[in-house]
């Protein structure tokens, strides 16, 4: 695991510095969500591919931005899902953007997860690495040095709401605004890497990406995305579900699969729970 966590850590560097040179616009291509590609995407997706190529351990990794998944090493024993540049089309507006990584062992699939990390390019570039422990990492001076544990508390103050709000069902909308009731603060920026590690940072809140009538299976991908949050999250003390049951327990049938998906301490996870048990 240290030379994946290692080749993760490279990765970041570079991608750091591909960000850090202007704008080079979209490609011409689209991703296997339909997505049009940044240069950039495609730039960060390549930049990980090549430090994965280095490390033996890894038997086969599957890219956001690819449509299959692809050999490394037939001695391996690590399969790694990854987003190389999630929320690309913010960084043309200078917000926070993030990687995500999931390392599964034996074969991609919840129930085979053993770490997940993110990296979050923001003011600062962070790391959060989880495999016990949730650990946050900070880049200086061209390494990352740890910095803490990470622990939720039982309860937060920060809501972060996805998703078109035309397109939620009625009982989601009452639910995100009985939070905002309470005194919630409203925290969306449109990045999943730094919204989730404002939550995680800050102690506590609730993470929402509902079923809409545009996205009936939430738009977030279980193997680069809402799987390697989900451990996070339960390894940091909070909860991972999908409305009703735990994320770590859905299966996937392919490797772009989507789920709905809450990430949050447990007290608004349990309210979550209580709405969505009334649907049905
Ligand atoms: P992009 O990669 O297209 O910017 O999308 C980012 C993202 O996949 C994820 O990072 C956000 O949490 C989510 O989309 C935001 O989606 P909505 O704009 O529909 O809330």
């Amino acid at each position: 695991m240290r030379d994946i966590f290692n080749a993760i850590q490279k990765s970041a560097i570079r991608i750091k510095e591909a960000i850090d040179v202007k704008d080079i616009g979209y490609s011409q291509q689209e991703n296997s969500s339909g997505e049009t590609q940044l240069q950039l995407d495609i730039q960060c997706d390549m930049i990980i591919e090549e430090e994965f190529s280095n490390v033996t351990s890894v038997h086969t990794i599957a890219s956001e931005e690819k449509e299959h998944a692809q050999l490394m090493h037939n001695e391996g024993k690590y399969f790694i899902a990854y987003d190389p540049l999630d929320g690309s089309s913010l960084v043309d507006v200078n917000l926070s953007v993030g990687s995500i990584f999931g390392i599964y062992e034996g074969d991609f699939g919840s129930q085979n997860m053993v770490a997940a990390c993110y990296v979050v390019y923001g003011p600062r570039v962070e790391m959060v690495f989880a495999e016990n422990k949730t650990k946050l990492y900070l880049l200086q001076a061209g390494a990352f040095e740890f910095v803490k544990e990470i622990r939720l508390k039982e309860k937060g103050n920060l809501n972060a709401p996805g998703g078109t709000q035309q397109h939620w069902a009625p009982y989601h909308k009452e639910l995100v605004d009985s939070f905002f009731a309470e005194g919630y603060r409203l925290r969306y920026s449109g990045g999943m890497v730094p919204d989730l590690h404002q939550i995680l940072l800050k102690g506590g809140g609730l993470f929402s990406y509902p079923g809409t009538l545009d996205k009936p299976n939430g738009k977030l991908r279980k193997l680069f995305e809402v799987f390697p949050f989900a451990f996070i999250y339960e390894k940091s003390g909070g909860r991972a579900i999908d409305g009703k049951g735990d994320l770590m327990k859905l299966p996937h049938a392919n490797i772009h699969d989507t789920a709905i998906c809450f990430f949050g301490s447990n007290y608004e996870i349990e309210r979550v729970k209580e709405v969505y048990a009334q649907q049905g």
